[in-house]
């Protein structure tokens, strides 16, 4: 009916849990698990799910949390209750434990729920991949980079990440990590700081006294002591305002086929956090649905084990676009599919716009301005080439 068929022995899984989406960081909090239904009613009225594995995802348990977390933070994340009145962004706790309560990790309803559903959906994406029943598995609601093994950071409470690349690494000898969200993945990157098993790659917007979480220089590759054998293992790329998607896919390709070709990992673990598109709340670059989901077919066409996770994304109608289109990549439709919503689309008033991809000028009326000139992007490549001389697959 839909014209969505199934490639045989290409199996694409996909992890969600509604009882996630339902969870409210608080009025007008950037942060909403509601993008995560308005996405797959997107994906849904494509009719994706009948070319694709469908799982309700567990949560986590508390020994699946403690696998990277600390139980004390743990302890405490699951007797915290809401604040009766939700602090405002001037009335800040100067003392808040584990950097819990603050306007950026909110104490809200539910929140141990929410944190172990969204890492139980990375968990079970991670452990189809492992058991090898699935070649790309989807877990939109994981993705949260920046949570530390004691400590909340930036809308990320537990970092589901670094949860389901231990599970890879118990049956993988390198793993890939790939992280095209905004800001700077630096909860993953720092938790595999010490190993040569995972290399960590982000691109992302770098002001370090003005923009979240202000790491991720160029030079930042890992602690350089001389037995850390995860040195150099960390690659960042930092951008600036405005980048397009031609630039952008001629970086990622370029930088991404390095690595590959040196670090030859045995799976990859791609963030697809949505806050880097054209028109994005909190975001400052201009790339488009179709060049953020290049980044995925790239990663794809590598013909690796491949985790999708979700991440940032601040105007919902433009996260759903783009989580869309990348699950008609990862099941290989997206050549197949209407550029053009589909009639029936629950709230298809939100997208404002009928098409799948739209135009720059429909997203922002003007493009914010590009401030990265075609020389620095050369030096990054340059960079991370004499950076991969360090490395040894
Ligand atoms: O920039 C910051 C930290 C501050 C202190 C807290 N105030 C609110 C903002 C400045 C220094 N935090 C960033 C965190 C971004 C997290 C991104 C997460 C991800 O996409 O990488 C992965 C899921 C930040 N930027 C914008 C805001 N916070 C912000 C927070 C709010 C808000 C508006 C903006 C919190 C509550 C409310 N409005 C009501
Ligand atoms: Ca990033
Ligand atoms: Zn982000």
């Amino acid at each position: 009916e839909s014209g969505i068929t199934r490639p045989k022995g290409y199996n694409v899984s996909f992890h969600c849990n509604p009882e996630m989406e339902k969870h409210h960081f608080g009025m007008t909090h950037p942060m909403k698990p509601w993008r995560l239904t308005l996405s797959k009613s997107l994906i849904y009225s494509y009719g994706m799910s009948f070319a694709m594995d469908n799982y309700i995802s567990r949560a986590a348990t508390y020994e699946e949390l403690a696998s990277f977390h600390s139980t004390d933070y743990l302890d405490f994340l699951g007797t915290v209750l809401p604040e009766p009145v939700p602090r405002d962004l001037e009335n800040q706790n100067p003392d808040l434990k584990f950097n819990l309560g603050g306007s950026d990790c909110p104490l809200f309803d539910g929140l141990y729920d929410y944190c172990s559903m969204s890492a139980g959906g990375a968990l079970d994406a991670a452990r189809k991949i492992t058991a090898n029943q699935s070649d790309i598995a989807i877990a939109w609601g994981g993705g949260l980079h920046h949570a530390k093994r004691a400590e909340a950071s930036g809308f990320c409470y537990i970092n589901d990440i670094v949860i389901a690349i231990l599970e890879l690494l118990r049956f993988y000898p390198r793993v890939l990590y790939v992280d095209i969200d905004v800001h700077h993945g630096d909860g993953v990157e720092e938790a595999f700081f010490s190993t040569d098993r995972v290399m960590t790659v982000s691109f992302h917007k770098y002001d370090p006294n003005n923009f979240f979480p202000g790491t991720g220089a160029l030079d930042d590759n890992g602690p350089k002591n001389e037995h850390n054998p995860g040195a150099h293992h960390a690659v960042n790329v930092p951008l600036n305002d405005g980048i397009t998607d031609e630039q952008y896919d001629m970086l990622f390709n370029s930088i991404i086929g390095k690595i590959v070709e040196k670090f030859r990992p045995s799976a990859i673990a791609l963030q697809c956090g949505a806050d880097s598109l054209a028109g994005d709340r909190l975001g400052r670059f201009n790339l488009q649905v179709q060049g953020h989901g290049a980044c995925v077919e790239f990663c794809k066409k590598m013909g690796l084990p491949l985790v999708l996770f979700g991440g940032g994304g601040y105007t919902p109608r433009n996260v759903a676009r783009a989580w869309t289109y990348e699950t008609s990549i990862a099941i290989g439709c997206q050549d197949n599919i209407s550029s053009v919503l589909p009639q029936h689309t629950p709230w298809r008033d939100q997208f404002r716009q009928d098409t799948l991809f739209p135009t720059l000028e429909q997203i922002l009326g003007e493009p914010r301005q590009n401030r990265n000139p075609q020389k620095r992007l050369q030096e990054i490549v340059q960079h991370v080439s004499e950076q991969l001389r360090f490395v040894q697959a």
